[in-house]
């Protein structure tokens, strides 16, 4: 079905209709903090966006309207209702365990996990019950972020390890019946990888198109006003060849330019080449930006400033994205079946639909991130954060992601603090925390993506200064605060509440020297470890942990019971999500209790806080 093309003529409901303009006001009401009832309220959704424009007059400025209009307009198809069956493949049913290499294992002593520990910690893993891994990058990289600057695509890191290795850790995964999922970082290469060293050296030759290269116009002014992702202007000047370069990221990740079909092709060719390899699907990190709107006009200062970022508008969800996507899906996934998951930030819901709808043939699944934050707070805010927004959001898309489609359940990953810790810093309830997010990542609808760590029931990590770090993401902040004038105190707490480097503290493993960063090590927890073994054990046992049906039976404040059911086995899922206690769920006749945070023998009436409970019939 084709969408409407919009104008300026028609109301805000036919806008908000549009799965584009639902999105895209979504985003901008959450960013905002504001209710979506404001929008639906009929006095707002009747007017016309000419009126609102008016009104709004100088607050929101035309290119603001111009900017939405662009981007409901180039999409010109509307996702199906996904009322079918769902298909079954092994992706759906996985257990995926996310792998930070860097901090994973390390087996020489040089304080750098590699590949040889990912190898050893194979049986763990196994006995974990994970049966599909995905690693961040491993390709060889500087490392200005972490491996997700890519210098050659088919290279290993050197401090992670050999191909040789690589090729034993691929074969002993699969010895045991585990998928192994690669990074693939295509929106960007370093610019030590040789066609960017070739496109700066000549820029009229073969790989000048390669990436976005623009001649400066005399006045050392960027070629637009773009931000990057980590602080400053997205654009860096090579004085020597007066030359401008687009990076969303880091000033050594470049942009490259996907509108190039030699570009594509030489992309291509290398994910056939570890296809051919063996392995079995790629995690494809900002795959939504890679198509760019072209000319690569300015960013409408006004989404830029409810955003944070300038440009957006322009990538997030590009001209050419679904080409793009369809292209590598049929030259590369789709001839050896391998699985892709897209990290989309910034996509909502119906623009998930359009990207990983079964019958479009694009991606298998997204990672979107609208969960990570209540709405009005970004990752930097010093805040609490409410699980009952997690219970609307994650409620909401398994009610109408559709059958057609498939939703990763992830809490955090290399990107982010751990979510126990955003949740509460209140020791006491650390553990009910993370046991109540295990219990929900493995009984809820979709494959969950389990973070390194979080098994061993790791937390935050209490920095004590921003030397710390080293992070080019929290970096670039802390010198844009600086900037700024804020105080050092005032820096270390957004750093503390944000920053990435939580997720990448080197793994606790007891088998380490004694001596060796002791201080950055947090005991591991046991009795969370267990747990994940008997929860992932229980959802491999049971399809109606996969497949089933998903019915919510009590979703008042702090309270989310749901129940999960197939071919008449069902599964009642009764949790706390707060710190005060709650009733318990009555209407258990006939189920049997199988997991409980407390005793078994112990449960009461009362859900003590964050508890969560289990029962089966
Ligand atoms: O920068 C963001 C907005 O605050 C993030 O949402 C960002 O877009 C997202 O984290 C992208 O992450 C991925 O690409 C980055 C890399 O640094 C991350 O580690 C990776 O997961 C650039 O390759
Ligand atoms: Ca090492």
């Amino acid at each position: 079905m084709d969408a409407k093309k919009l104008t300026r003529q028609n109301k805000i409901a036919e806008l908000y209709n549009n799965p584009i303009g639902h999105d895209a006001i979504e985003k901008v009401l959450l960013q905002l903090g504001i209710s979506e009832k404001w929008i639906t309220n009929p006095i707002v959704s009747n007017v016309r966006l000419k009126t609102l424009e008016r009104l709004a007059g100088k607050k929101l400025g035309s290119g603001f309207f111009d900017a939405m209009l662009n981007l409901v307009n180039i999409e010109s198809d509307v996702p199906t209702d996904g009322k079918g069956p769902i298909t079954e493949t092994w992706w759906k049913e996985a257990v995926i365990y996310q792998i930070y290499p860097r901090s994973f294992y390390d087996t020489n002593g040089d304080g750098i996990g590699d590949l040889r520990g990912i190898i050893e910690k194979l049986d763990y893993l196994q006995e974990l019950g994970v049966n599909a891994i995905w690693m961040s990058p491993i390709y060889d990289s500087p490392n200005d972020d972490n491996g997700y600057d890519i210098r050659d695509y088919q290279k290993i890191m050197q401090e992670f390890g050999s191909m040789s290795d690589f090729d034993e850790l691929l074969l002993k995964c699969h010895e045991r019946g585990m998928k192994v999922i690669m990074d693939l970082v295509i929106n960007h290469t370093s610019d030590e990888h040789e066609w960017f060293q070739n496109a700066l050296n000549e820029p009229e030759g073969e790989f000048g198109d390669f990436y976005f290269l623009r001649k400066d116009d005399g006045k050392e002014k960027e070629p637009n006003n773009w931000t990057s992702f980590f602080s400053g202007s997205a654009w860096n000047y090579y004085q020597e060849k007066d030359l401008w370069a687009l990076h969303l990221f880091s000033k050594k990740q470049m942009d490259l330019n996907w509108d190039n079909p030699k570009v594509r092709d030489k992309l291509i060719e290398m994910i056939n080449w570890w296809l051919e390899k063996g392995v079995d699907g790629f995690r494809m990190d900002v795959i939504n930006y890679i198509s760019k709107t072209e000319g690569l006009p300015d960013g409408d200062e006004t989404i830029a400033s409810m955003m944070g970022y300038a440009g957006i508008e322009h990538y997030y969800y590009g001209p050419n994205l679904h080409k793009y996507l369809k292209e590598v899906r049929a030259k590369a996934f789709e001839p050896h079946g391998a699985f892709s998951v897209g990290e989309t930030p910034g996509v909502g819901m119906k623009m998930s639909q359009l990207l990983t709808g079964e019958e479009r043939k694009e991606l298998d699944m997204v990672f979107s991130f609208d969960q990570l934050e209540t709405p009005g707070h970004v990752r930097w805010d010093d805040y609490e954060y409410d699980l009952n927004y997690y219970k609307k959001y994650i409620t909401d898309w398994m009610l109408h992601y559709g059958n057609n489609c498939w939703m990763s359940l992830f809490y955090n990953n290399h990107d982010n603090p751990r979510m126990a810790s955003k949740v509460s810093m209140d020791k006491q309830y650390t553990e009910s925390i993370q046991i109540l997010l295990a219990v929900m990542q493995l009984t809820l609808k979709g494959t969950p993506f389990i973070f390194q760590g979080d098994e061993m029931g790791l937390v935050n990590y209490p920095f004590k200064s921003v030397d710390e770090i080293t992070d080019v993401e929290t970096k670039g902040l802390v010198a844009e605060l600086r900037g700024k004038g804020k105080s050092e105190e005032e820096i270390l707490r957004t750093v503390l509440a944000g920053t990435r480097e939580h997720a990448r503290i080197l793994l606790p493993w007891n088998a380490y020297p004694a001596d060796f960063r002791q201080e950055m090590r947090q005991p591991i927890n046991t009795k969370i470890t267990n747990i994940y073994k008997e929860l992932i054990a229980l959802r491999r046992s049971d399809k109606a942990l996969i497949y089933g049906d998903f019915q919510v039976l009590d979703d008042t404040k702090d309270k989310f019971t749901y129940a999960r059911t197939l071919n008449g086995t069902t599964y009642i899922v009764d949790c706390n999500l707060g710190k005060d206690s709650r009733k318990a769920y009555t209407q258990t006749e006939g189920f049997a209790l199988i997991f409980a945070t407390e005793a078994k023998e112990n449960v009461s009436s009362k859900l003590a806080p964050y508890e969560a409970r289990l029962y089966k019939r």
